[in-house]
């Protein structure tokens, strides 16, 4: 069965890799399945069509057959439930890896949105430049967290899983900021990520889907 993802368009980023539709990619080549991507902008996400998907008129969105999903977590957990690789056998290892999802979604992404939030969407206000040492000092906190954690081991717990993906996905969010840099092995953990195949494939694939203009598409 055809499976088809959603993505910008034309991702602010300029193909960067930020935007969701690349945890959803790099999970499904992780599980070496094909899929199609549909474009979509700004204008059309928030059109009945895209919102019939997406009931936040945002990206990404999963199609198989008659199934319809959104909220990349649950995109990613449901190709890691279906597909071998991405998930443990054993049932207590896959409860502690399904927890380390909902940890970079619930514990780790929200305190990193805000440093997003306050640099591109309260910039201008009399207060962000108060904000902003207290939205990084809550980063640090969990990056520090996360490290202690981490340890020296290659990934959160065991082999690496989807919730390496998605820890890996929220941290990279940061890059730009600079903020992982005093946390050398969280740096390296990423690298990790970034150096796997699956990962390669995917972050060039919506580089070449961004280089491409709409009308040529
Ligand atoms: N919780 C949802 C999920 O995990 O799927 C959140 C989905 C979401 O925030 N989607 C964003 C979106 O559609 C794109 S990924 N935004 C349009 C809108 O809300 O109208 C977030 C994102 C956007 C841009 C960059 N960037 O340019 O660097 C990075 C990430």
């Amino acid at each position: 069965m055809t499976i088809t993802i959603t993505a910008f368009e034309r991702s602010p980023d300029g193909g960067k890799g930020l935007a969701r539709d690349t945890r959803v990619r790099w999970a499904l080549e992780e599980a070496g399945l094909a899929y199609e991507v549909r474009p979509v902008s700004f204008r059309a996400m928030k059109e009945l069509a895209h919102l019939s998907l997406h009931p936040f008129g945002q990206i990404p969105t999963y199609e198989e057959g008659d199934l319809t999903l959104f909220e990349s977590g649950a995109i990613v957990f449901h190709i890691a439930e279906q597909h071998a690789g991405l998930l443990p056998d054993d049932a207590n290892a896959r409860a502690r890896a399904i927890t380390w999802m909902f940890a970079a979604v619930n514990s780790v992404e929200p305190v990193i949105l805000e440093l997003v939030t306050i640099k591109f969407l309260e910039g201008d206000k009399p207060w962000s430049k108060e904000r902003l040492p207290l939205v990084e000092d809550r980063i640090r906190q969990r990056l520090s967290q996360l490290s202690d954690r981490l340890g020296d081991a290659d990934w959160l717990d065991g082999a690496f899983s989807a919730g390496d993906l998605m820890m890996v996905s929220v941290l990279l969010r940061l890059k730009p900021s600079g903020m992982l840099d005093t946390f050398p092995s969280l740096v390296a953990y990423v690298a990790r990520g970034e150096a796997r195949p699956a990962y390669q494939r995917a972050f060039a694939a919506q580089l070449a889907f961004n280089a491409a203009t709409p009308s040529a598409r």
